[in-house]
């Protein structure tokens, strides 16, 4: 009987030291310490043993299953200890890996070259205003001394929503509003949409972005119309860009120039993106006519300014070197992520 304890019990210490997982060392268990197990069974064959036998037997049974019970545990313990080991290694943060990059928004070209403009105004002591796109024909024409016959007010160039309700065709109508409401002096610029009812090419396109411009003080000259929009050229351009003015016609000044800049591509020489002329038009301006001053409600003896419209899409063209127009109004992200 004690040999074939002895057995019994290498027998579950051996299969302890195989044993895999959990389940390896529960089956054990089961197996000699449970209740119909190998080790309870040899207990109960103990009846067969005289009296003396008996309790030297039953100790040394006893003896076997702690020693059977004290390896599972250990054999336990020692797995759960592996197990967590294992998780620890798997879980560990390698603080030194790079971060993911996410990707975050970006500004319009648009937005990044009216960021630069506004800026430039802003540092000369420009206010920005802003004006509604639907306008009326007061506003956007009759208080610009636009007269009745002027082909800019035919239902060609222009779209009508209404009688005498309309998409403003330039941002001078929110400048009307500025005299309307302010007193000199006034500096403003506003920029926004403006809606043409052009064709469509790779120039053209029936919505578009200005930023016009407006002075009002006493004593304004065309000196002081040159000085800024020099500055304004050279800061957008670079110092030594050559900025000519040029005279020209706008119903609402007078005299009026339209501003010419040396080619930044060629340098003046003439190339593709100048067309060989060696400079390229920028602006238009002027000195603001009597009549829009007096239809404000300014007094044209007492007061003299000047203002200016610059188209941003072309600014933004030039500078970037995107061939068509309408790439900036497609919103195609292909072309946007470029930016
Ligand atoms: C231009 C050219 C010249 C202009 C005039 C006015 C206002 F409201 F004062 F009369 N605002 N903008 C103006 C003058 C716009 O765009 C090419």
């Amino acid at each position: 009987m004690k040999q074939q304890l002895e057995q019994i019990k290498t027998a579950a210490l051996e299969a302890i030291e195989a044993a895999q997982n959990s389940a390896d060392c529960e089956n054990i268990r089961v197996k000699y310490l449970g209740k119909k197990g190998e080790l309870t069974a040899i207990l109960k064959m103990m009846g067969g043993l005289s009296p003396e036998e008996r309790p030297i037997m039953g100790q040394l049974v006893n003896t076997a299953k702690a020693e059977v019970d004290a390896a599972l545990g250990a054999k336990v313990n020692e797995m759960n200890a592996k197990a967590t080991e294992l998780k620890l290694q798997q879980e560990t943060i390698d603080i030194t890996m790079p971060a993911k990059v996410s990707k975050t928004g970006k500004l319009h070209p648009l937005n990044t070259v009216l960021g630069d403009m506004i800026d430039i105004f802003q540092s000369m002591g420009f206010d920005v205003v802003d004006g509604p796109e639907v306008e009326t024909d007061h506003y956007n024409f009759e208080c610009l001394n636009v007269p009745q016959d002027h082909p800019a007010r035919d239902m060609q160039d222009t779209f009508y929503l209404a009688e005498n309700i309309l998409l403003r065709t330039q941002t001078s109508a929110a400048q009307i509003r500025t005299m309307e409401t302010r007193k000199p002096p006034i500096r403003v610029i506003c920029p926004g949409r403006v809606f043409r009812a052009d064709e469509v090419d790779a120039t053209h396109s029936p919505v578009f972005h200005q930023i016009e411009g407006l002075v009002v003080d006493k004593g304004i000259t065309m000196c002081d119309l040159k000085g800024v929009l020099e500055q304004f050229a050279h800061e957008i351009y670079g110092p030594d860009t050559k900025v000519k003015f040029r005279p020209s016609f706008f119903p609402f000044t007078e005299p009026s120039v339209e501003v010419d800049v040396s080619c930044s591509e060629c340098g003046g020489k003439g190339c593709r993106v100048c067309k060989g002329a060696g400079w390229i038009e920028i602006l238009g301006a002027g000195m603001v006519h009597p009549n829009v001053l007096r239809s404000c409600g300014i007094d044209p003896e007492e007061y003299s300014g000047f203002a200016f419209g610059i188209g941003l899409d072309r600014l933004t063209t030039t500078r970037y070197k995107i061939s068509d127009i309408r790439l900036l109004f497609e919103n195609d992200k292909r072309f946007l992520d470029q930016f």
